[in-house]
């Protein structure tokens, strides 16, 4: 708890262009929460090296992450804004913490064994211990609640086990974070692939939505995009291609999915696809425009950084301090 809220934490890669899968699954959500809890959001720059970056296009990639949860609409001033890197105590607890982990647990990850054979030439132990960074993360700002999409539940799980653990071993140190799943836009599937999710990593462009897309590429796009020959617009498994569309047009329009169904019972797959396209460019426009806005705004952007570096870091040196004294590390002297 800080004062009388929960503590929330959450993190993003600053690698590849984001993705309407991210903005309706994770950022979208991520705005509504921060009346409610105390909001950490953090620009994971450290997990990004995990898989080789290249210097500038990172350091442009995770101001400009910054620069788009602003834009979307979270207040800097209510919620902390901040890059992983910018806080060494990120590091210094995920080391500790690999000391209270077994191999055998991380060799289960899965999304360890998908990135290791997705960059086989390059399996390194950072890729290897990425979720105990993960751990370190939340553990630092005593999170009550993560949002994360299904595809971070694993790594979630084990972060409660470091915690509990460690907390087992020198009593209570960390809170337990329970995930917190959106109920809306929670999966957003590949325009190409509706059996696959819609990826900032996929190889195939006119799969994915990018949040930077302009208004005839957005169209064009979704009036691509695979459906099926049911010729029936119905909110059901056996047509993945349609129900995404649905929930993509639900997400946006800020309906359910049963009501959007109701609007366009009877009408064509072409018109479906048309409207998804109109309202998606409807709500990525305003976005754009105010990541452009921001981004000139190169003082403002700034001091946000630094405030809200020295804010994180006033609360992990506090979890952290206590970790080290709890460990056997000597006491500072001052
Ligand atoms: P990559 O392709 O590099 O693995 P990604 O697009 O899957 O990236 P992440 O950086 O892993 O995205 O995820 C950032 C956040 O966005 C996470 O909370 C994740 O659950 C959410 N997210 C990613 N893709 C989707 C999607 N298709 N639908 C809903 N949420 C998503
Ligand atoms: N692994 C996450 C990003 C991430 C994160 C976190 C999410 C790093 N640290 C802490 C929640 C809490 C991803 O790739 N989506």
């Amino acid at each position: 708890m800080i004062g009388d809220k929960k503590v929330l934490f959450s993190g993003m890669q600053a690698t590849g262009n984001l993705t309407l899968g991210n903005y309706l699954g994770a950022l979208k959500n991520w705005v509504s929460l921060t009346d409610e809890y105390e909001c950490f959001y953090c620009v994971v720059d450290e997990h990004s090296i995990t898989v080789r970056q290249d210097p500038a296009t990172l350091r442009k990639r995770a101001r400009a992450l910054l620069i788009l949860y602003i834009a979307a609409g979270i207040d800097p001033e209510k919620a902390c804004l901040y890059y992983q890197s910018h806080v060494s105590a990120h590091a210094e607890l995920a080391w500790i913490l690999d000391c209270y982990t077994y191999m055998g647990e991380m060799n289960r990850m899965t999304q360890f064994k998908d990135k290791s054979a997705k960059h086989a030439d390059n399996i390194n132990v950072g890729l290897f211990a990425y979720p105990v960074l993960m751990a370190a993360d939340i553990l630092l700002y005593q999170a009550d609640v993560v949002p994360v999409g299904i595809d971070q539940l694993q790594h979630l799980e084990i972060t409660r086990d470091i915690a509990e653990r460690f907390n087992n071993i020198y009593g209570q140190t960390f809170t337990i974070p329970e995930a917190y799943i959106g109920k809306v836009g929670a999966k957003i599937m590949s325009l190409q692939d509706p059996a696959k999710k819609m990826s900032k990593s996929d190889e195939n462009p006119n799969g994915s939505i990018y949040l930077m897309d302009d208004r005839d590429t957005i169209i064009r796009k979704f009036r691509r995009a695979v459906t099926d020959s049911e010729a029936c617009i119905a909110y059901r498994d056996e047509q993945p291609g349609i129900k995404n569309l649905l929930d993509i047009y639900s997400a946006c329009a800020g309906k359910t999915p049963e009501e959007a169904v109701q609007e366009f019972s009877g009408r064509g797959y072409g018109e479906l696809k048309a409207a998804v396209g109109e309202i998606v460019a409807d709500t990525l426009d305003p976005l754009q425009k105010r990541c452009a806005e921001l981004s000139a705004d190169k003082a403002y952007i700034d001091s946000i950084i630094k405030n809200n570096a020295e804010k994180a870091e006033w609360y992990a040196n506090k979890t952290l301090r206590k970790v080290q004294k709890k460990i056997g590390f000597p006491e500072r002297i001052r």
